[in-house]
């Protein structure tokens, strides 16, 4: 991998960004001289990268790239490729290099800073680049390029990034949150897919109780009775086929009591719907979603919530 871009020229936008400093600032120290100026054939200005991180050292200004050492110039390029044109190769890339030389802590500090970027929605962060990422991961497994061992701390790099997103912000305690369950199906020992699912909900305010990875069928339905819950999210990948799919919709149908009304969800590796029709589905609604994009945007328009829980009291 080369090592340092010697030719990444930024902005002053870029460069203000950068240093989390006015535009104005940055026009002053060109004009200063205290940066070097290259301009364009349109006679805008360009400032080396390398320039503004010594800038940066010499002021003892913070920047996002000072944990990326020497690989400054390319989580510059992939960040800016992932936030600015939604390309994020880049960023898989150099994650996949790190991983294969060992470098978690970098890898999770890359994950960290695209996770957290306002310019990256959360549904697309997990889609794109966690499971973008984990899916270069599988293939190249698959191929015989990456130990079982190294895809394991993969797995566990990027639980750590996702929990450290949770984290971020202060716990909503509020009671009349709508409640969630959210696990991944049995027999199914794949658990970032509900982590992002997790996430995502209590990033919109829901109470989610977490059930984690291989959960039995009849749990869900406990869970869900037992706290209310208006939601249930299951995640589902292989070994698990279309046919556990549908015996666990079947169970679930069977376990579901109208005082305790609930929308079902399914998410991941899922086979379209119409092998369910002949069930008779007794769920407040039922969908399956390939993306978290896709669910979030159901969400948005009321998914779960559309209908309250009846209160218990109130049937007969
Ligand atoms: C990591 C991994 C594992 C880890 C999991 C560790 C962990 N803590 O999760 C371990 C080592 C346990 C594992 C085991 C196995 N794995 Co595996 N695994 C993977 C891998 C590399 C990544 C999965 C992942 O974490 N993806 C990241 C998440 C974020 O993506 P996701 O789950 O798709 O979730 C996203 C969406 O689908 C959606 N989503 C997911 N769930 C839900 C739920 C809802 C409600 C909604 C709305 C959305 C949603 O949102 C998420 C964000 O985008 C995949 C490769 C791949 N191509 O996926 C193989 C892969 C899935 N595994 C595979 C296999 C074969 C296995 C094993 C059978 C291997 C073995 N011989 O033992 C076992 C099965 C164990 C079991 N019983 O489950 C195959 C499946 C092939 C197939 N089609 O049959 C894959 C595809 C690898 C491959 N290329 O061969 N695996």
């Amino acid at each position: 991998m080369e090592r340092f871009n010697s030719d990444l020229f930024l902005t002053t936008t870029q460069v203000a960004e950068l240093l989390s400093v006015h535009p104005s600032t940055v026009k002053r120290w060109c004009n200063e001289g205290d940066l070097e100026v290259d301009k364009t054939d349109g006679g805008h200005r360009r400032i080396h990268l390398r320039d503004v991180l010594s800038l940066s050292s010499e002021r003892s200004i913070p920047t996002l790239l000072d944990a990326f050492s020497p690989y400054e110039a390319h989580v510059w390029t992939a960040l800016h490729e992932a936030v600015d044109e939604g390309d994020f190769r880049r960023v898989r890339a150099l994650a996949m290099g790190w991983l294969t030389r060992g470098h978690l802590r970098r890898l999770g500090a890359l994950f960290l800073e695209l996770g957290r970027h306002p310019g990256v929605s959360f549904p697309r962060f997990c889609d794109e680049a966690v499971r973008g990422f984990m899916h270069d991961v599988g293939e190249t497994w698959r191929s015989g390029r990456l130990r079982v061992g190294e895809e394991h701390m993969a797995s566990e790099a990027l639980t750590e990034v996702l929990l450290r997103l949770r984290d971020a912000g202060p716990p909503d305690e509020s009671e009349d949150r709508p409640v969630a369950v959210v696990g991944s199906m049995e027999g199914d020992r794949h658990n970032l897919g509900g982590l992002c699912v997790r996430l995502l909900l209590e990033r919109q305010g829901w109470d989610v109780y977490f059930v984690g990875a291989d959960v039995p069928v009849e749990d869900f339905a406990a869970i869900q009775r037992s706290r209310n819950a208006q939601l249930v999210c299951i995640s589902f990948a292989p070994p698990n086929t279309a046919a556990d799919m549908k015996r666990a919709v079947r169970i679930l149908g069977e376990f579901y009591q109208g005082a305790h009304p609930y929308t079902l969800v399914f998410g991941g590796e899922v086979a379209e719907p119409p092998f369910l029709d002949d069930l008779d589905l007794p769920f407040q609604a039922f969908g399956t979603f390939a993306s978290l994009t896709e669910f979030g945007q159901a969400l948005d328009e009321g998914l779960g919530t559309e209908t309250r829980t009846v209160d218990v009291g109130e049937v007969a």
